[in-house]
């Protein structure tokens, strides 16, 4: 959740539209901009997308004064259902809810090899769930995860009677956050969720997740050790000439960032080490999944791409090579130039509206962030080739120029001490849960470890990233991931054997 890169304004004509959605990374705090989740690659067949779905929610689970309501989104899919069938919900993350996972990626070949009844649900505050009219700091203190969970059992109370559920096991799914989520609706609501799948699920609440940085860094070193020294060399590099203006101007050029930088500025600096370290924290994260990256561009993109211009030393200076990279992201987003403005990144994150750009989620996700989670992807960590100019005052700050200066250091520490004591972090105690994790994943350090009792399994899956094990097979698929595909199934088709 934590990465930097941004999408510079496509400046096209005078009168367009919103679609310019500048200044927002695309990849911030190791989010994507629709969420960490992405859309499976489309497969050939036209299986008919559902339609959407609406059901009744309280603004406020936990205040009966309050008696608002708003319409959740959620998509059902009953082509594989066979009465007694198991029944498969998918968590909704910070995103909007893609249709597509109804009909595509691996829960979906459990789910026909199982007849069982398919439910996504939206997350409330992401994609058309609005339980407000805006997204004002004073409304989003309806959105957390421990709403979205009683959403969630208040949708399965109401599922079983509208569609004759009764006595069938519930299986949840997730990934990323909503993995998370996944693992915390069985052990909140076990009475309704019989079995969970987390995958790559962050359970640790922190506030400085600064082995991010430690996890890119080694999975970047799978490649030999060349890459990271030099990427190393081109982080000193950036340190010296940033330090005089011709200097700069020569950044500016190599980096084609949008405008000068002004030295005195700090924000936009921390901003600029940021973004570039983000040109290979996304790549990390996302390495040859099957997703359909932000709609199709960036899949291309690998650790050996990264890798291979990094230590090609024929190519330049570490330094050009390093602006190489830079250059190859730019123009696989079809963005112009690399906008570090500072101010021009929190003017889109402060604002409210539902039409927005920062509704794609961005506002929202760095919310639960700054009040439950942290996870800020900060340069702290001592060794690692990125340099120490994004430390975590940079990311404490965002959120109180972004919500209010009262979300400073300590409310995000009484946040995270909240959302810890009340999940149990890594020391979750709950049964029936799988949490796979990828071994190149840099959220995999927030993860969980070992082998539980009660039937819960942690998968590792050598050599995959974040929630590879969700997105359809794929011929080109290691081993590791073939085998973490067919244990989650049979788990699954254990948990919800009929009885004899
Ligand atoms: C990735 O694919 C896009 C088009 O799909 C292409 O423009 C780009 O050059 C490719 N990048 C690399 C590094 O191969
Ligand atoms: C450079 O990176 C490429 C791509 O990952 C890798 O195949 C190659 O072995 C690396 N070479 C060195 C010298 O590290
Ligand atoms: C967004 O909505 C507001 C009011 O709800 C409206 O004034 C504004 O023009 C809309 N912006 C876009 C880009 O649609
Ligand atoms: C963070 O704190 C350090 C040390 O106090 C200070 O030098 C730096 O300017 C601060 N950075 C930001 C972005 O607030
Ligand atoms: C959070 O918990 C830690 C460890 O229990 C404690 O040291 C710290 O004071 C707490 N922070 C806040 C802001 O409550
Ligand atoms: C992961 O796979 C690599 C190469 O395929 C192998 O060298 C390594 O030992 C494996 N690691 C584990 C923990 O299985
Ligand atoms: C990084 C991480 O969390 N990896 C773990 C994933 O699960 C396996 C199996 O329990 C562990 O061995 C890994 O350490």
């Amino acid at each position: 959740m934590l990465l930097t890169k941004i999408d510079t304004v496509v400046f096209v004509t005078v009168l367009l539209v919103a679609q310019c959605t500048a200044t927002i990374p695309h990849f911030l705090n190791g989010r994507p901009k629709n969420g960490m989740l992405g859309k499976p690659k489309a497969r050939d067949t036209t299986a008919p997308l559902p339609k959407d779905q609406w059901f009744e929610q309280k603004v406020d689970n936990f205040n009966d004064a309050n008696t608002k309501t708003w319409q959740q989104r959620y998509f059902v899919n009953d082509q594989f259902y066979e009465e007694g069938g198991p029944v498969f919900i998918m968590l909704g993350g910070e995103g909007p809810l893609a249709p597509i996972w109804m009909v595509e990626g691996a829960w979906v070949n459990y789910a026909q090899a199982l007849n069982a009844m398919m439910f996504s649900i939206e997350h409330r505050f992401y994609g058309k769930s609005h339980p407000t009219m805006d997204m004002s700091t004073e409304n989003l203190q309806f959105l957390s995860s421990e709403q979205a969970l009683a959403d969630t059992g208040n949708f399965i109370q109401y599922a079983k009677q509208r569609y004759g559920l009764h006595d069938n096991k519930w299986i949840s799914f997730g990934g990323s956050y909503s993995g998370s989520l996944s693992a915390w609706l069985r052990l909140k609501y076990p009475h309704l969720i019989y079995g969970a799948v987390a995958t790559s699920a962050p359970l640790l609440a922190l506030i400085d997740f600064k082995t991010y940085l430690g996890v890119t860094e080694a999975s970047l070193g799978t490649t030999g050790p060349v890459c990271n020294t030099e990427i190393s060399k081109a982080t000193a590099a950036v340190e010296s000439l940033i330090t005089t203006d011709s200097g700069r101007m020569q950044l500016k050029t190599m980096f084609k960032l949008c405008e000068d930088i002004n030295p005195a500025n700090i924000y936009d600096v921390a901003n600029f080490y940021s973004l570039l370290a983000g040109n290979f924290e996304g790549v990390v994260q996302y390495n040859r999944d099957n997703r359909d990256f932000e709609g199709g561009v960036g899949g291309n993109i690998t650790i050996d791409t990264l890798c291979g211009v990094m230590n090609d030393t024929s190519r330049g200076s570490a330094i050009e090579r390093y602006a190489m990279i830079n250059s190859m992201i730019l123009s696989t987003y079809g963005e112009n130039c690399l906008d570090i403005s500072y101010k021009s990144m929190i003017d889109d994150l402060r604002k409210t509206d539902w039409n927005s750009s920062a509704a794609a989620g961005g506002r929202q996700w760095l919310y639960q962030t700054c009040t439950e989670f942290g996870f800020f992807q900060t340069s702290d960590l001592e060794d690692q080739p990125f340099g120490h100019g994004f430390p975590l005052n940079f990311s404490v700050q965002q959120c109180m120029d972004i919500y209010g200066s009262q979300f400073n250091a300590d409310l995000i520490n009484k946040g995270i001490n909240r959302t810890n004591t009340n999940y149990g972090a890594q020391d979750i105690k709950a049964s029936r849960i799988i949490f796979p994790n990828g071994s190149i994943d840099q959220w995999h350090a927030l993860g969980k470890l070992l082998d539980l009792p009660d039937g819960s399994v942690a998968i590792f899956i050598n050599g995959t990233a974040h929630c590879a094990n969700m997105y359809p097979p794929s011929p080109d698929d290691p081993e590791g991931l073939v085998q973490a595909r067919q244990l989650i199934k049979s788990l699954i088709t254990i948990w919800t054997l009929p009885l004899a």
